[in-house]
């Protein structure tokens, strides 16, 4: 579906409240109007339960042997290299952009928070797939911390590395973004993240396809719309690489 419509479904679906239902059905010879305004109220639900579904998830055993790194497998930077020399103590989230309470938390921070741990199978669209347990506090708890405010659509994710001298970054709608397998992950298999797969913080996004992951993370920013945001396209690979916006799995 394109990412216009279902905006458009899930702003209409916050709109109408059950009661219209009701009050419409009562008019008589608004049947017609009741017909169509019921039948679209079912189609958002489906919808939206759809986007809600949970991805698969797998036994310990299932785990692949190595999870490969793919684009940036570092950060080339001064800076990073003296985090990294420090155990990454120092690193920060921030979450900024549309909220009412801004956070910028350390490691030790987000560890403190609870934490959701999942094996799940990561898909790249280059042809690979891998299977591997993440572990982190779901984005809605740092969400709900920083109070997104009413005007926010979309939450944008910062990175601190570049891929062919550009800044990675990318963005999920609102439904990603509560999703409960949707988390900022420290852990994988148990082990602070290896450099290559996205050391200190990453997303896990279970729903989407690899490239919606980022790796190296920053900072997470709630927006009204990704317009003045680098390509304006929502993501590094949707600017340069003409990838789908919505890589829904
Ligand atoms: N910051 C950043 N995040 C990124 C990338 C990247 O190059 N930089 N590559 C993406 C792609 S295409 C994939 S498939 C996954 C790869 O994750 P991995 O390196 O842990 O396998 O990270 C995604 N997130
Ligand atoms: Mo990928």
């Amino acid at each position: 579906m394109a990412e216009i419509e279902r905006r458009a479904l899930l702003a209409g679906l916050a709109a109408l409240p059950a009661a219209a239902c009701t009050d419409l059905a009562q008019t008589g010879p608004a049947g017609d109007l009741f017909d169509t305004a019921e039948n679209w109220h079912r189609a958002a639900h489906r919808t939206l339960a759809s986007r809600q579904a949970l991805a698969p998830e797998y036994a310990p055993e299932e785990r692949s042997l190595d999870i490969r790194g793919n684009g940036s497998l570092t950060v080339d930077t001064d800076e990073y290299r003296a985090h990294k020399a420090s155990g990454f103590a120092d690193w920060r989230i921030e979450v900024r952009g549309l909220v009412t309470n801004p956070l910028s938390l350390t490691l030790a921070e987000l560890r403190a928070l609870p934490q959701r741990i999942q094996i799940t199978r990561h898909d790249c669209v280059e042809g690979w797939s891998a299977i591997a347990e993440w572990s982190g506090p779901q984005l809605s708890e740092l969400l709900d911390m920083a109070r997104v405010r009413e005007e926010a659509n979309f939450i944008v994710f910062r990175c601190a590395d570049t891929l062919y001298g550009r800044d990675y970054y990318e963005s999920i709608d609102m439904v990603d973004a509560y999703h409960p397998q949707t988390i900022v992950a420290h852990q994988l298999n148990g082990q602070p993240l290896p450099e290559k797969n996205g050391a200190p913080l990453r997303m896990r996004i279970e729903r989407q396809l690899g490239y919606k992951h980022p790796k190296y993370l920053t900072a997470i920013e709630a927006v009204a719309s990704f317009d003045d945001i680098h390509g304006g396209k929502g993501g590094f690979w949707e600017d340069v690489g003409d990838y789908q916006w919505y890589a829904g799995i």
